[in-house]
Formats: structure tokens, C-alpha cells, sequence
């Protein structure tokens, strides 16, 4: 199979530590889909990265379907539980949280980088931005609080949930190095701190 993506993108690094936790044998291609002679848009309609092709050409997006695809494929580790509907849920919603503040560090980012344009449109970027990144800010808080001391996001092992988290807060570091979020969540800081250490964390940030 191969998987189509960026090195920025924080849901492709999110798919990629799914397929390197679980050892599943893939070539990762960098397609950013903007650029001229990008594959990206011919194998996934909605133009956008992570896309994984199967190997009779199947596609398969976007990032949490292709996580729950790549989960089924082995059980070394199981990264979303398969027994217990609550845990199911917790872990999805771990995903989720962590999905969001991928998405509205993304918005904010867009709305950066827009050249400025009038006073109108001025004012509307502000509150945009500060829109998304006071939900940033709350679901940080939220993750902190759910984490606690625990040494894993949900139960006594490695899940999704870890990977979907540590993919987001590398983007949150990538692209809003200015905040800090160590400060005010310690707790998130150590475990971060320990998931960076993984192998499958190291070879995604390699590029
Ligand atoms: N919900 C999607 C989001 C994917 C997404 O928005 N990817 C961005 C890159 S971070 C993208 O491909 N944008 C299209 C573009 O850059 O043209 C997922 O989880 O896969």
C-alpha cells in the first residue's frame, strides 16, 4: 500500500504512526496536493492528504477512516479496542479532540497567512482566529484534565488516542511555537515528552 502525504501535515503524521506502531509494510509518498503533477486529487476527490492507496487501488480517506482500516489489518497492537463500546468510544473521542485542534490550528494558520486585505475583512480574520484558538485552548485543558497522571490517553496501553494526540500537539508546536501549553498542563508535557521518545514518533518527525 502506499500513503500519500506531507511532512506537516498532522494527519498524515497521525496515519503514519499507525502504520509504523503496527508494522505494516507501506511506501509513504510526499504528493502535497497543490502542487502541479499531484496524484492526490485523481485518487481522492475531495483533493486531500492522507489518501491511502490499497494495493488493487483502492483509496482509502480521510485520517480516521484510514486509522480504523489500518487497526484491523493486525493486532500488534490493537490501537482502538475491540471489545468494550465505552473504551471504543473513549479512544474515538480521543481522536476526535485531537482531530479538532489539528483542524482549527490548521483555520488559524489559513487565516495567518491570508495577505490583509480591508478593514471588514480585518476584523473578521481576528475573530476567526480567535475563535479556533480559544477552542484550542479548551481542548488542552480538556485532554490535561482527562489525561491526569496516567502514563497513556485511555487504559493500560498504547492507542490511537496517544497517536492522534502527540500528531497534534507536534503541529501546535510546528505552527504556534508561541504558545505555550507545557506551562499550564505539566502532566501533558511529561507524557509528551515520553511519546516523543518512541521510535515510530522519531521516524515520523525524520521525515
Ligand atoms: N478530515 C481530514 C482532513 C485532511 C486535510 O484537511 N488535509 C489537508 C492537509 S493538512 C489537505 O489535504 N488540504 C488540501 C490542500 O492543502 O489542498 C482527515 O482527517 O484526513
Amino acid at each position: 500500500m502506499k500513503l500519500l502525504g506531507t511532512n506537516t501535515s498532522p494527519y498524515v503524521r497521525k496515519v503514519r504512526l499507525v502504520l509504523l506502531e503496527k508494522n505494516i509494510p507501506h511506501i509513504y509518498l510526499v504528493d502535497p496536493p497543490r502542487e502541479p503533477g499531484s496524484q492526490v486529487a485523481r485518487v481522492n476527490p475531495l483533493g486531500r492528504i492522507p489518501a491511502l492507496i490499497l494495493d488493487d487501488e483502492t483509496c482509502v480517506f480521510d485520517s480516521p477512516v484510514i486509522a480504523e482500516y489500518v487497526d484491523t489489518l493486525n493486532d500488534t497492537p490493537a490501537l482502538i479496542p475491540r471489545t468494550s463500546a465505552l473504551t471504543r468510544m473513549r479512544v474515538k473521542r480521543w481522536e476526535a479532540l485531537a482531530d479538532g485542534i489539528m483542524d482549527s490550528a490548521v483555520a488559524v494558520r489559513t487565516e495567518s497567512i491570508r495577505p490583509p486585505n480591508k478593514k471588514e475583512i480585518d476584523k473578521q480574520e481576528a475573530s476567526t482566529i480567535s475563535v479556533h484558538n480559544n477552542a484550542i485552548t479548551r481542548a488542552l485543558a480538556y485532554a490535561a484534565d482527562q489525561l491526569g497522571q496516567r502514563e497513556w490517553c485511555e487504559g493500560a496501553f498504547i492507542t490511537l488516542a496517544d497517536l492522534a494526540l502527540v500528531s497534534a500537539l507536534i503541529y501546535l508546536d510546528l505552527r504556534q511555537p508561541e504558545r505555550d501549553w507545557r506551562g499550564p498542563h505539566p502532566n501533558l508535557a511529561a507524557w509528551f515528552a515520553r511519546m516523543s521518545e518512541r521510535t515510530s514518533v522519531r521516524t515520523a518527525l525524520a521525515g
